[in-house]
């Protein structure tokens, strides 16, 4: 052990260490005990367990004297390279054990507590080393915490420098002032106070309702304060106090004294009354699902549904991830992933340029994810799933029912009525649905990855919770304003935009894929070929090099993963998946600016890259402060051939969010959905085999105008499309003599 010596290898600004880096410390206790670690098998993709967690920690511990204290920022399977896994996963779907010869890796970063001495650390669990242990460089920052977060809320309302302030506000007496820290974004300003490369927090902060300050759900976000403190995380140091500008320029006026507004509350309680109209709706599942789930790790779940089969696994910074994704034995993709997320907002004056979020970059979509509860963020028939993670202290946490899986009906999904005959065939779209939530501070973030029965898979993003409001003045309640929007008196819901991430690595149809994008082009009028002007045909383009690309609605620009190598045996035409993308408009923050330079994802729909060990994160590893560099940009710029090779598409997508009155005190969900659909993949339609939708079955009851049931059967069934019945006139049918038994 080498406890007495610096184990830190420190790594220049230019780049960050190799993680494979040799040598840098190894614990005798945990080498004694390797051979006992690697007889304990687990799958090469299965997330991190509670003793591997352990382990992981104790042996950074070894790395440093006794009295230096590790605060764990990370603590995270390192996947193994594909090289090496794609094998692996080949053998296991063909039925045979794999020899499990991959080492399991964990990725560390972890600060020794009280400083700004931060680490990245590969552990090896199967030889029980650390196989490198670097100090990060200038401009790399960990990613926040919430414990860290509740120590700076205290440390900046506790300070006296920030209660002389408030004073000035003369607030009511029993003013209960709430803090929101905030990750400090990059402004390249480093003189006197201002440190660009030291790690801060900014803190917004807020008041109760004065009239009801012992609420401690009340909507703090209807009383923004002018007063916003900068707190270091490591020391809880207080920088410095910046007042907002609170006119329609940057102009900062001396603190004057607080005015009454009334509040805006969201919680029932406090609404003065609630609508009595909303007759129960239950979802009901008489015979239970439809999908398998099974343990492929110990906290791994393979599931399989309607000829669908992929792996799910969880970590902190990700969350939920699919893995070796397949419909009816055929290869789709090998890893899906929501990559990063950023929020950068468009007020121009200081301190609010600084406003620019990685969600999952500068905190983790893992540790941000809710406790799912029954009834509530899921209805019906729910398997949940636990995420296990680390906390500061190197110990394992669960996290209960951060992602709950089941079913949904999502309307029809294919219908057809010969009028000749009135026979109608009709198959309802059933969908298989994986949810996360994440309560970012202010602002939820409902996740899904939703699979049909037609072989396609979305992504779908819903944006709610609160504005991250900031004060204006209550005079100017009425004017408009140019970086924002009033959404309550003295209350502006400022301009920002919403930019996910979608990482997608395809396996369609098996290796060799090619990304091109298909247009639809208007022909040009010829006498003998096209005399009316109405003709138009297909084009295509292969994306020959890495690099950014952009929709293009006015020619139907559509992208698509296919594998040349593999043709359709209707058409000939290479086996596909198009990716169905809303547009969106690129970051407005100009090419020089920081919100641009570290979004390295936000200026494109798509990027295609050609994939790459370690290159899972946009917005680059370390986003929190960061300066861009690293990220889906820098890699695409390397303009790789991606002929015969095994590209990366990024998908980006969002909202430009102008916020409305309606946005306030809560916001109602906005949707986003990216799809992921066969194109020339399957050899028909690949739901015809699916049963059509039958009124025995789903017991549906037709009402009366005041909503309420008619005992009516006979009616029911006639009305029901399924493949027996023959239309509204059946007078007899066998189904008629069935009448269904609903629960
Ligand atoms: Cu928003």
């Amino acid at each position: 052990m080498m406890a007495n010596e610096d184990p830190c290898l420190s790594v220049g600004s230019a780049k960050r260490a190799s993680v494979l880096e040799k040598g840098a410390c190894v614990s005798s206790k945990f080498a004694a005990s390797h051979n006992e670690t690697s007889q304990t098998k687990s799958h090469p993709l299965g997330p991190i367990a509670a003793h591997e967690i352990i382990q992981s920690a104790a042996l950074i511990r070894s790395c440093w004297p006794d009295g230096e204290e590790c605060r764990f920022k990370m603590l995270t399977l390192l996947e193994p390279q594909k090289a090496e896994l794609l094998p692996y996963l080949t053998a296991e779907r063909a039925g045979q054990v794999p020899e499990y010869n991959i080492d399991r890796r964990v990725f560390v970063v972890y600060s020794i507590r009280g400083t700004h001495n931060v680490h990245e650390a590969v552990v090896n669990l199967t030889t029980g080393k650390v196989e490198s242990n670097a100090k990060l460089g200038p401009f790399m920052h960990p990613n926040t915490d919430a414990e860290e977060v509740l120590a700076v809320e205290k440390a900046a309302l506790e300070h006296p420098d920030v209660r002389a302030e408030l004073e000035k506000l003369k607030l009511p007496s029993g003013a209960v002032v709430v803090s929101d820290p905030w990750i400090y974004g990059s402004d390249g300003v480093n003189e006197g106070k201002f440190f660009d490369d030291r790690r801060l927090m900014h803190c917004f902060l807020y008041m109760r309702d004065p009239n009801n300050p012992s609420e401690p759900d009340g909507c703090h976000y209807s009383f923004p304060l002018p007063v916003v403190p900068v707190v270091d995380p490591a020391t809880l140091e207080l920088i410095r106090i910046d007042i907002l500008p609170t006119g329609l320029d940057e102009k900062v006026r001396p603190l004057s004294p607080w005015k009454p507004v009334p509040a805006n509350e969201y919680i029932p309680e406090a609404q003065e009354e609630m609508r009595g109209d909303v007759k129960p709706l239950r979802v009901v599942q008489p015979e239970g699902t439809s999908f398998t789930v099974e343990n492929y790790s110990e906290l791994g779940r393979l599931i399989r549904w309607q000829k669908w089969e992929f792996k799910v696994g969880y970590n902190q910074r990700e969350g939920m991830v699919l893995y070796d994704v397949h419909y009816d034995d055929k290869p789709l993709f090998y890893r899906l992933s929501l990559s990063d997320m950023c929020i950068p907002y468009g007020d121009p004056r200081h301190p609010f340029h600084r406003k620019a979020a990685f969600d999952l970059g500068d905190v983790g979509a893992g540790v941000m994810a809710n406790n799912l509860k029954l009834g509530c963020d899921c209805l019906g028939s729910i398997y949940y799933i636990d995420g296990l993670l680390a906390d500061t202290h190197g110990r394992p946490v669960v996290m209960p029912n951060v992602i709950c899986v089941h079913e949904q009906d999502a309307g029809i999904l294919w219908k057809h009525v010969n009028y000749r005959t009135s026979r109608a065939v009709v198959v309802r779209n059933r969908e298989l649905v994986l949810q996360t939530i994440l309560t970012v501070s202010n602002y939820e973030y409902i996740l899904a990855w939703i699979f049909n029965t037609a072989g396609d898979i979305t992504y779908e993003a819903k944006a709610t919770g609160i504005l991250s409001t900031q004060p204006v003045d209550l005079e100017l309640t009425k004017t408009p304003h140019p970086f924002g929007t009033v959404v309550h008196p003295g209350v502006l819901g400022g301009y920002h935009q919403h930019f996910f991430s979608l990482r997608v690595d395809p396996m369609v149809a098996g290796p060799g894929n090619a990304i091109v994008y298909d247009e639809a082009v208007a022909l040009p009028r010829d006498p003998i070929l096209n005399p009316h002007g109405v003709g138009y045909t297909t084009h295509r383009t292969e994306i020959e090099t890495s690099g950014g690309y952009d929709l293009d609605p006015g020619k139907s620009r559509t992208f698509k993963i296919i594998n040349p190598s593999v043709r359709n045996s209707v058409n000939g035409a290479a086996v596909g998946y198009k990716l169905m993308v809303p547009p969106m408009q690129p970051i407005l923050a100009d090419a020089d600016s920081f919100h641009f330079k570290r979004a390295e994802f936000a200026d494109h729909s798509i990027y295609v890259t050609r994939y790459a060990e370690g290159e899972l994160y946009a917005g680059g590893r370390y986003t929190n402060q960061s300066r861009g560099g690293e990220g889906v940009r820098s890699w695409a710029n390397r303009k790789d051939s991606l002929a015969g090779g095994d590209p990366v598409v990024w998908i980006q997508f969002g909202i430009n969010h102008i916020p409305r009155v309606e946005d306030f005190p809560v916001m109602p969900v906005e949707t986003l959905r990216v799809m992921l659909r066969p194109v020339n993949f399957f050899d028909r339609n690949p739901a015809i085999d699916v049963p059509s939708s039958r009124q025995e079955i789903n017991c549906s009851v037709a009402v009366d105008g005041s909503g309420t049931s008619l005992e009516s059967a006979v009616r029911g069934m006639s009305l029901g499309g399924d493949g027996e019945e023959r239309g509204l006139t059946t007078a007899a049918g066998a189904s008629r003599d069935s009448p269904c038994v609903c629960p």
